[in-house]
């Protein structure tokens, strides 16, 4: 879980991931992570996002244009280490402010793309 306040209103947002659910055939990859908004009144609204397999949460301005942006880097998918899709979300100026119109998807591989994300070349 992340606590930030993405949308700069002056309330913090949690930002949760999961690393995979179960089902009766096993654990499944392919998750959901949620963003609860903070205002005034608490945490009154939830966006959720697919995502997969979540190693952890970052946040950063990746594109710079002023809107904080969420990785969610991934080690795994329903489709096996090989298929991990780590995600973006970039953030938007409209509400939801993250949604999947405007995602981008790094599919080299669940170590390797994790490895890329934190800047570790040694993978
Ligand atoms: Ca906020
Ligand atoms: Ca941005």
């Amino acid at each position: 879980m992340v606590i930030e306040d993405l949308n700069e209103d002056g309330f913090a947002e949690l930002i949760f991931g999961q690393y995979r659910t179960f089902a009766s055939s096993g654990g499944v990859y392919n998750t959901t992570s949620s963003i609860s908004w903070g205002s005034a009144a608490g945490f009154t609204s939830v966006t959720s996002l697919p995502t997969y397999s979540l190693l952890t949460i970052l946040t950063g301005d990746l594109d710079l244009d002023g809107r904080a942006d969420l990785v969610f880097p991934a080690d795994n998918s329903n489709g096996g280490y090989s298929a991990a899709t780590s995600r973006v979300y970039y953030g938007g100026s409209s509400t939801p402010m993250y949604s999947t119109s405007d995602v981008q998807d790094l599919s080299s591989g669940g170590g390797a793309s994790y490895a890329f994300l934190v800047g570790d070349t040694s993978w």
